[in-house]
């Protein structure tokens, strides 16, 4: 039995602070497994370099973190554990969540192609659950689908399933037990592979995220399990813009970003500034014949996709979900539309009731992004994000990749916002506007009648 001062002797814990060991009681139930890792944090927990075996740059789960392993012979072994668990979704908001080993998302499991993995999964959990190694190649029965593979697992059992990495690549996990119930939860993690080969597709910088959504009506905890479509809060990793980490990037590093789909919807993952290739999916990695240039990456529901870019461009720049209603926390859809209404009548008659009364929505809702307005306990406004240059107007699916020169290796602190060197920022023109085209003007080139002759 591992003690943690050993576990972390091994180099092999997440990052820094917030991972506890067990309780004492799980010791001498489970003396033979290896001790569960939990943490209590929401914060991006880097994972320290690989000292023991075989030479891999770990992932970076944003807001999340890499459980913890122990080697037990050439078998390299985890422990997961389903278990009710509070999620920090942003500050102001606490999610009650299922997931794992302290947080929703699970924490991230990364081992090494050709490694053999045994991993035992305690189900404290009100019911059974199981767990499914979406994309790896494995025997059936350890395939994790309750009542096909293996009967579930019921509360406070522990199941192992063991079975060799056979090929790297981006992968992920979720129950196949009351699947709807579970994942509606919040139950999922990654499982990336690494490349037995570390100068196969090398990259600088790895960052890795779950696309999950939740319904939880402002004032609540718990996500309404029933809801199908109509979500409201688009999450990455459970967490929601302003308070997804920024993917903070070293100018000039090879980056790559994994993202999988456990959401209903498909989500165009937008990100500005570059152009890029999608060079890993949950089927494995694409031959570079196969790439064709992007700059927004459709996710699939149920799908996984990784792209890669050479970070030679510094700045602040977005990355977005491109559904527009993605990028917004909490809001209902049935509001009207009021833009071009007058409510200058209504909203006197209002103030009657109810002084102070402000209309809203009549050039836009823009307004909602700049005003501290009242809202319930426990959720947070609609369009929250500040920028150096004002409100941003946006929630949900959010965060910027900050390309700096000088960031140190292994270093993903906020490096601030950019400043952006003299001259290269849009500004104000105060000066006289020049004449605008028409058809009349002496200065238009108008395209000939039938279209450009051909040489
Ligand atoms: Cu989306």
């Amino acid at each position: 039995m591992m003690n943690r001062r050993q576990l972390l002797g091994a180099g092999l814990t997440a990052g820094a602070g917030a991972v506890l060991a067990n309780a004492g009681s799980a010791q001498t139930r489970f003396r033979d497994l290896p001790e569960a890792a939990f943490t209590d944090s929401p914060y991006t927990q880097v994972p320290p370099r690989p000292t023991d075996r075989f030479d891999y740059n770990p992932v970076v789960t944003i807001n999340g973190w890499s459980l913890p392993y122990r080697m037990n012979g050439d078998v390299k072994e985890f422990h997961l554990v389903a278990e009710p668990v509070e999620r920090i979704m942003a500050d102001g908001m606490i999610a009650r969540l299922w997931g794992y080993n302290g947080q929703s998302t699970g924490p991230t499991i990364e081992a090494v192609e050709g490694e053999r993995v045994r991993i035992y999964v305690t189900n404290r959990l009100p019911e059974h659950t199981s767990v499914h190694w979406h994309g790896l190649i494995l025997p059936s029965g350890m395939d994790g689908v309750g009542g096909l593979s293996h009967p579930g697992i019921p509360p406070g059992k522990t199941f192992v399933y063991e079975f060799d990495l056979v090929k790297s690549g981006t992968f992920m996990y979720h129950p196949h037990a009351d699947e709807m119930v579970q994942m509606a939860m919040g139950m999922m993690g990654l499982f990336i592979v690494h490349p037995r080969d570390p100068a196969f597709m090398p990259v600088d910088r790895d960052f890795a995220f779950l696309l999950a959504a939740y319904d939880i009506d402002p004032g609540t905890y718990i996500p309404r399990i029933m809801e199908m479509t109509d979500f409201n809060l688009w999450t990455w990793n459970s967490r929601i813009f302003p308070d997804i980490d920024p993917l903070v990037v070293n100018k000039g590093d090879r980056v790559r970003v994994r993202c999988g789909n456990l959401t209903m919807t498909n989500h165009p993952i937008h990100m500005h500034g570059y152009d890029f290739h999608v060079t890993c999916t949950d089927g494995g990695w694409v031959p570079e014949s196969a790439r064709w240039p992007e700059v927004s990456i459709d996710i699939p529901v149920g799908a996984m996709r990784a792209y890669e870019f050479d970070a030679i461009y510094e700045g602040d720049w977005a990355i977005h979900c491109h559904k527009s209603h993605h990028t917004m926390n909490a809001m209902g859809h049935d509001i009207p539309t009021f833009i071009g209404a007058n409510k200058r009548v209504v909203t006197e008659k209002i103030r009657r009731q109810q002084p102070g009364y402000m209309p809203m929505g009549t050039a836009g809702m823009a307004d909602m992004g700049e005003m501290s307005m009242e809202i319930p306990g426990n959720t947070v406004p609609m369009m929250a994000g500040w920028g150096p240059h004002g409100p941003l107007e946006m929630g949900g699916m959010f965060s910027v990749v900050k390309v700096r020169d000088g960031i140190a290796p292994d270093d993903y602190s906020d490096p601030g916002w950019y400043q952006n060197p003299p001259g290269t920022q849009a500004y104000e023109w105060t000066g006289e506007l020049p004449e605008h085209a028409s058809n009349t003007s002496p200065n238009t080139i108008l395209t000939p009648r039938g279209g450009v002759r051909k040489g």
